[in-house]
């Protein structure tokens, strides 16, 4: 018989406190933040997932301290940006947003989806909507964005155009609130606010369908990491994106079976419906929460820290960011180039750009400066290509402009952007 953790240190406690002596308490450093005040953290990883998920919280109480002292501090200066606690913008877990919050969401996502697209049908014929026009541009550059030194800071620039979007095109009033996967590995991911399938979720599982074989990554040279294949698999079937159209792609979608599907460049217009494959197996292996404690405390510099998000390719581990995409399963949630166009990538990728901020605000002058750039411009330096620099551009194509050098990108609240996670 397993015991909760804390119900065997009782007993323990209770039988053997003589011979014992109490169990220490996990090893912490005490910080202080600029307005004086000192906190302590964890320093090393807990591998039980209930203690993981108190450090993460500490950690996040951390950041959120951290820019707050901060910004009163400088507020009354003429900050670049002009952020100040008072326009500082808010974004929250999906669970804690209130039904009317996450109705509001979906509303302004669907209102995307009906909107004309930017990208001329000459480049891109596929992309028929607003929405589409982030997906393209994804599709467009997937080369370019992922294992490369812009990989997070391009994922934030993209998710917060996205949330402006909604919020100046189509009457949003909140910010882009994101998926804690920490949560859904303990809960499964079909009994989540987020993914249960009700007319306040973002819609849920796919049909089911029976006896799919496992998905496979890798090859190309690196060993093939067989993964399980979800629960659903089929079109979603209830929840505000029941009726969505996804028009681009595939492009590389692995399917079950070990198979994968490519529709060309992805460009051409290929109408069908969402599918998901939830598969909480795959949450709980790489992205439960001593998963994102670990990748938050063992991360030393940037180079560690994205490699390890992303998953070391030829490790067997995906990290994070892929233990998330590949969680979320189906079509295009499996398809790295097409993957924005399962509305979820934007809570996910609002999860990873907390995450990244996290680990930033642990060392926020070195890590929000050059020496939290680490890369190069093409995906695992291939083909070689000159290294990622403060000064390279940004550039989102037809979803939404202007370009932005990396050095404006690097901090949250420093620059264009104004926000934190709570
Ligand atoms: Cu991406």
């Amino acid at each position: 018989m397993r015991l909760p953790t804390s119900m065997a240190l009782c007993l323990l406690a209770g039988t053997l406190s003589s011979a014992y002596p109490a169990p220490q308490d996990e090893p912490v450093s005490t910080t202080t933040l600029p307005d004086g005040a000192t906190t302590t953290l964890p320093v090393s990883p807990a591998t039980d997932t209930a203690v993981a998920s108190d450090q993460l919280a500490e950690l996040a109480n951390f950041a959120q301290d951290l820019v707050n002292s901060t910004l009163e501090e400088t507020s009354s200066k003429q900050k670049r940006g002009g952020c100040t606690l008072k326009n500082l913008a808010v974004r929250r877990e999906w669970g804690s947003l209130s039904k009317s919050e996450r109705k509001a969401y979906t509303k302004a996502v669907l209102c995307l989806q009906s909107k004309q697209a930017k990208t001329p049908s000459s480049l891109i014929p596929g992309a028929k909507s607003r929405f589409d026009d982030w997906v393209g541009t994804h599709i467009n550059q997937t080369l370019t964005i992922h294992y490369t030194g812009t990989f997070l800071a391009w994922h934030r620039y993209f998710t917060w155009q996205y949330e402006q979007a909604l919020r100046n095109e189509c009457g949003y009033t909140g910010y882009q609130p994101y998926w804690d996967w920490a949560k859904t590995a303990v809960t499964g991911m079909e009994n989540s606010p987020i993914l249960d399938g009700s007319d306040t979720s973002m819609s849920g599982n796919g049909a089911h369908i029976p006896n799919q074989g496992g998905i496979v990554l890798g090859g190309n040279g690196l060993p093939e990491l067989p993964l399980p294949a979800g629960t659903g698999g089929g079109c979603i079937t209830s929840g505000p994106f029941k009726n969505m159209t996804v028009n681009l792609g595939p492009v590389s979608l692995a399917l079950p079976g070990g198979l994968t599907e490519a529709n060309g460049d992805g460009f051409s217009w290929n109408p069908r419906c969402l599918k998901r494959d939830l598969t909480t197996e795959i949450n709980r292996r790489f992205a439960n929460a001593s998963s994102i404690v670990h990748l938050v405390l063992k991360s030393k510099n940037i180079w560690d820290f994205q490699m390890t998000m992303q998953g070391v390719p030829g490790s067997g581990d995906i990290g994070v960011h892929g233990g998330g995409h590949y969680s979320m399963g189906g079509d295009p949630g499996r398809d790295v180039f097409v993957s924005p166009g399962d509305p979820l990538f934007y809570l996910h990728h609002g999860m990873i750009d907390r995450t990244w901020w996290i680990w930033q605000m642990l060392d926020q002058r070195t890590r929000t400066g050059a020496a939290g750039i680490s890369g190069t411009g093409t995906f695992l330096d291939s083909p070689p290509s000159p290294n990622t620099t403060l000064n390279t551009m940004v550039d989102l194509g037809y979803a939404a402009g202007p370009p932005q050098a990396m050095r404006d990108l690097m901090s949250t609240t420093d620059g264009p952007f104004c926000y934190i996670y709570v």
